[in-house]
């Protein structure tokens, strides 16, 4: 019998998605203006300031979304910062010394966790002093989540500051520009979230900051603009790709997730970019490939029969373009899709970069579908394996490997040979990367797929194996996530053969994922009434 996911379809129809093609922000005099405010900001940040300040500004820029415009200037900041703070005494403000250690670790730079032991006491306890320093606290709790594994002094910080600042909300004790930022925080932490969501929730906040700088607002408001009217051109370029290939025709058990799929590209895998051309061609493919991800999962997890699915694996494993004639017509259509988009991408790095990535991009998708298979298999024999039994499979069916690698070769030129090798042993950044992945996405998506059947997924894997409740093991699995952070906090400052910019992708997919599940899925099934309206003003409505 085949099952279906019960999608409903998309949220915003083809003619609606092609409307955006016109936009008035794609005109020169928007990003002339937003030159000039560009260069305004950069003077402020030529001026002679308190550490302090620069580090606010510098948090600002970052959290308004517009920080990337001033990367080198940033990097000189806290280049003479570090130095500073390495002749620098501990002070005792926790506010300051909290940004900075948040600020500078953001960085890769190295500070030592001991810069809060003077805010203990003997007990090794943070001061209840600090108890109604609301400033503080906050800075405190979000410089604790860069903490990694056995960083206790930082650990004890999180769990002080998460206590003290609900009482500080419970109490009403708090300035009305904290009393938004708080709750936020304790919801998911500074560290944990996409910038482009984050940027348009921020720059709302700011504008009502008593000492908010206009230049700043303007200069948020119209790059967000701007940059928004660029994903809108590539979104409709994807959009006219996906009606050509017929799938959501061909596959109406399917998710037919265009805007969704792009929006996972934007958040997880890019730092802004203005350029069409680069960054476009390569944020469109990684679309084209999330929309093909996404179909097929939903063939292996609902529609397709076991038989059809075993063979279909088989042909997969040995890229077999000749063996399609045995498969039904709905997979030939698939594979067919999936085996062009493979040419097309290997076929424009051919000419690039001179060598043939095809047998890598291919192997990925082995090593997804043998993991998609296994899943199959469990599920057709009932069998619920255990908490790691599950995980040891759970990450590379997430096809975060997938994605990584094929977003490897379209950020990184030149590639070294040794590089590719490291990747396809699925390094550590990548495994944690789809760990988080992983995770985020069994809160948000197994209490539909248990209803629709599926393979058990982490939550149930650990209720069974440890005869608990449904809350119960949803905390683990959550408890997980701030395990895999605190891996994940280690390597992406570690040497590796990998560019800062594909590290920053791979943590930054941990990032979207934990968007795309907040409140449920919001990917697929879509369900909370918020969903639409979440989407549309971060992809749709430009800010006034
Ligand atoms: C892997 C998932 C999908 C959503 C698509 C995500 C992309 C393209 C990054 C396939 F997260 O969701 P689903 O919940 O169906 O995955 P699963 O592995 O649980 O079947
Ligand atoms: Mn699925
Ligand atoms: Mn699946
Ligand atoms: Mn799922």
């Amino acid at each position: 019998v085949r099952r279906s996911g019960n999608y409903k379809p998309s949220l915003w129809d083809f003619d609606y998605i092609q409307s955006l093609r016109t936009n008035e922000y794609t005109e020169e005099k928007y990003s002339r203006r937003a030159s000039e405010l560009t260069m305004q900001v950069k003077k402020m940040l030529d001026k002679e300031m308190d550490v302090v300040q620069q580090l606010e500004l510098i948090d600002d820029l970052q959290r308004l979304g517009i920080s990337y415009h001033f990367n080198n200037k940033i990097d000189k900041i806290l280049n003479r910062i570090y130095v500073e703070h390495k002749m620098r005494r501990n002070e005792d403000d926790l506010y300051s010394t909290a940004l900075e250690f948040r600020i500078l670790r953001q960085h890769g730079f190295k500070v030592s966790q001991e810069v809060f032991d003077i805010f203990k006491n003997e007990e090794g306890d943070f001061k209840q002093s600090l108890g109604d320093n609301a400033h503080g606290l906050l800075q405190l709790y979000e410089a604790s989540f860069l903490l990694t594994e056995g960083e206790d002094s930082l650990e004890i910080a999180r769990e002080f500051a998460t206590m003290k600042l609900h009482h500080l909300l419970h109490l009403h004790q708090v300035d009305q520009h904290l009393s938004l930022l708080i709750p936020r925080a304790l919801e998911l932490p500074l560290h944990w979230r996409a910038e482009r969501p984050n940027a348009r929730w921020f720059i709302d906040a700011y504008e009502t900051r008593p000492d908010m700088n206009p230049t700043l607002l303007q200069l948020a408001k119209l790059d967000f603009n701007i940059l928004q009217a660029t994903h809108q051109q590539e979104l409709t370029h994807v959009s006219r790709w996906w009606k050509q290939t017929w799938l959501a025709e061909t596959l109406p058990f399917a998710r037919d997730r265009v805007v969704e799929c792009y929006l996972w590209t934007i958040g997880g895998l890019f730092q802004p970019q203005y350029e069409y051309s680069r960054r476009g061609y390569s944020r469109i493919m990684v679309t084209k490939l999330n929309l093909l991800i996404t179909v097929m999962d939903d063939i292996f997890d609902a529609y397709a029969t076991l038989d059809e699915l075993l063979l279909f694996n088989n042909v997969i494993q040995r890229w077999d373009v000749e063996a399609m004639d045995e498969l039904p017509r709905y997979m030939q259509m698939c594979f067919l899709a999936l085996n062009n988009f493979i040419n097309e991408m290997a076929y424009d790095f051919l000419k690039e970069q001179g060598f043939l990535i095809i047998p890598h991009l291919r192997k990925s998708w082995a090593d997804l579908c043998t993991a998609y298979t296994q899943e199959a298999n469990w599920y057709s024999t009932g069998h619920t394996p255990t908490l790691e039994e599950y995980m040891k499979n759970a990450w590379i069916s997430t096809s975060a490997p997938v994605i990584l690698s094929h977003a490897f070769f379209l950020i990184t030129n030149p590639i070294q040979e040794h590089a590719v090798q490291t990747l396809y042993n699925y390094h550590n950044i990548v495994q944690y990367s789809a760990m988080l992945l992983r995770l985020a996405n069994d809160l948000g998506t197994s209490p539909d797929e248990m209803n629709r059947g599926d393979v058990p997924k982490s939550v149930q894997c650990y209720m069974k194996e440890n005869n608990a409740g449904i809350e119960e093991a949803r905390e683990y699995v959550k408890s997980m996530i701030y395990e895999t952070w605190k891996k994940m906090n280690k390597e992406r400052v570690s040497q590796s053969p990998f560019s800062q910019e594909f590290i920053t992708s791979a943590v930054n997919l941990g990032r979207i994922s934990q968007y795309m599940y907040q409140h449920g899925d919001d990917h697929g099934i879509q369900n909370d009434p918020q969903v639409k309206n979440r989407i549309s003003t971060l992809m749709f409505e430009p800010i006034n």
